[in-house]
């Protein structure tokens, strides 16, 4: 009984995209009261049937709660959707994917608007929406008094992990992470590409692929020691004069495979300038030095 009295933070969504309507359909299966725009209304009509309520304008959608969250394609849509809004008091979430200069100017805006702002980086696709055990979860940077007071509702859909007041810090964790992501895709990409023409088939490289790629993320661990003492050359394994040694078998081995060693190359170059600097008993870490302007 008492469970069902319990009131839930009603949420306003502007934004129902694949994501948009993945968040809805977990806040209102919650009992959070919702209401919801989009730009093209047919997409509200399903979650109409499912209890949402549908605002004609993203204004009414706005003044009907103080939770506002926004999940839009980009920065600029965001700007098109909330011009002709009262913010006023309002507590505005911005799930949108954007740059962290873009989520500072976005906090900057609603604070102006008189609105509190968190910013927040989706760590997940929306299959993996209101499924816990998927391990998706939102960076939130932004007032940390807002993280708080919104804190279980923001966790209906996803996990969240708030790394900061700066309001460009979930953005900019969330571009770090995917950019390791892109970096581990084009890794795979050449490996695939080497066996491509051989009796061999992907899906038995595939699990290979995959442990391997597990076994040596720990490393991370280490690079982060040694960025933190600045001395790159403790608890090395096997140190850039020996990999750089080896980068010619790598090199070899695809171009008799027919394959172009354009992903690798750049990360190879840069191994072999911070050998050229006399670096040769470092591990990988220093190479994050030559990337800092
Ligand atoms: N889907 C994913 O895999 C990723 C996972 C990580 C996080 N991203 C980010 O989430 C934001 C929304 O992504 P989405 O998947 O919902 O994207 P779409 O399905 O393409 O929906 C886009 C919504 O934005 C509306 N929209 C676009 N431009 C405008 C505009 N100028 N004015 C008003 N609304 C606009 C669009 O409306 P409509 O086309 O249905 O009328 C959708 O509601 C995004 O930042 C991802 O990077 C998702």
């Amino acid at each position: 009984m008492a469970q069902n009295t319990v009131e839930k933070t009603p949420v306003t969504l502007l934004g129902l995209g694949a994501m948009g309507t993945a968040l809805a359909r977990t806040w209102l299966a919650a009992g959070h009261p919702l209401t919801v725009w989009n730009r093209t209304p047919a997409h509200t009509t399903a979650l109409g049937a499912e209890g949402a309520g549908a605002a004609d304008t993203a204004a009414e959608a706005v003044a009907a709660n103080t939770l506002v969250v926004v999940c839009l394609l980009d920065d600029a849509s965001v700007d098109e959707v909330l011009a002709g809004t009262d913010l006023a008091d309002k507590d505005l979430v911005n799930l949108t994917t954007s740059t962290p200069a873009q989520a500072r100017a976005r906090a900057e805006w609603a604070r102006e608007r008189g609105a509190r702002y968190l910013d927040g980086g989706i760590m997940a696709v929306p299959p993996m929406i209101g499924v816990p055990e998927a391990g998706g979860y939102v960076f939130y940077s932004g007032s940390p008094e807002l993280f708080e007071r919104h804190r279980q509702t923001l966790g209906v859909p996803l996990g969240t992990t708030y790394v900061g007041e700066d309001a460009g810090f979930a953005a900019l964790h969330d571009v770090a992470l995917l950019s390791a992501m892109y970096g581990m895709f084009a890794g795979a990409a050449h490996a695939f590409a080497l066996i491509h023409k051989e009796d061999i088939d992907p899906a038995a490289l595939a699990p290979l692929l995959a442990d391997w790629l597990v076994a040596m993320a720990p490393a991370v661990h280490q690079t982060a020691d040694q960025l933190r003492s600045g001395d790159y050359t403790t608890g090395v394994v096997s140190n850039l004069a020996m990999q750089v040694a080896g980068t010619p078998t790598f090199l070899s081995t695809a171009e008799q495979q027919g394959v172009s060693p354009e992903l690798l190359s750049p990360y190879f170059e840069l191994m072999r300038r911070r050998l050229a600097e006399g670096s040769g008993e470092e591990d990988l870490t220093g190479v994050i030095d030559l990337l800092v302007h």
